[in-house]
């Protein structure tokens, strides 16, 4: 009797569990949701998707954004070559045409002021060899600039389509640029070996009643 309730115990945290993976994974346990994207780069076999906190008046710091990034199974974009910043301003013109995009990308310069490396990525820390900033940037304005926001504005400051120092807790920024190796969304397949799995372990959590 004892020994089927531990049984039983140890099934209802595993059912608990694969429904957090679901949650996880659906991204509902963040706060944020996948607002563009996937968009598949063949030349690398990444995905690019923009995030963002459901809401222009929340903003998220470059911080938060990154962690958030990281919970999604992915991290902040790295934009290394002239051809990665053009796929993704590809990928994004018809967000940036219906609605202006400001998302955080993964790079900074908080550990040496002016040298800016890319620090998100599977690379490893990168020096910048490529860049894409707006007239006058990075101007590190106020001396609190240290972290990169990709700023696409029709009509705005952005016109430019391109790159801008703020500080990790800007004003503005409810949105962050996430890379993936991998696609983020689960293929069907996947969801059905998971709904599966768990018809399993409820199956097993409902026998214990039967004795
Ligand atoms: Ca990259
Ligand atoms: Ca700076
Ligand atoms: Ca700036």
């Amino acid at each position: 009797m004892n020994r089927n309730w531990r049984k039983g115990g140890k099934n209802a945290g595993t059912f608990i569990a694969a429904i957090f993976v679901i949650l996880t994974s659906a991204g509902l346990t963040h706060g944020v949701t996948m607002e563009f994207g996937p968009e598949f780069n063949p030349a690398n076999n990444h995905y690019y998707a923009i995030y963002s906190t459901g809401n222009p008046e929340i903003f998220i710091g470059w911080d938060s954004a990154k962690t958030a990034a990281e919970d999604q199974g992915g991290y902040l974009a790295t934009l290394l070559t002239a051809e990665e910043d053009r796929f993704v301003l590809d990928a994004f013109a018809g967000a940036i045409t219906l609605i202006g995009l400001r998302a955080w990308i993964g790079l900074t310069d908080v550990q040496e002021e002016g040298s800016f490396k890319w620090v998100t990525g599977p690379e490893g820390i990168q020096p910048l060899t490529y860049n894409h900033w707006l007239p006058g940037e990075p101007n590190d304005a106020g001396g609190g600039e240290d972290y990169v926001e990709w700023r696409n504005e029709p009509g705005g400051y952005g016109t430019n389509q391109a790159w801008n120092d703020v500080p990790i807790d800007a004003w503005g920024i409810s949105q962050f640029m996430v890379e993936f190796d991998t696609n983020p969304i689960p293929e069907p397949a996947t969801f059905f070996l998971l709904g599966f799995a768990l018809i399993a372990v409820f199956g097993g959590y409902k026998k214990r009643f039967k004795r």
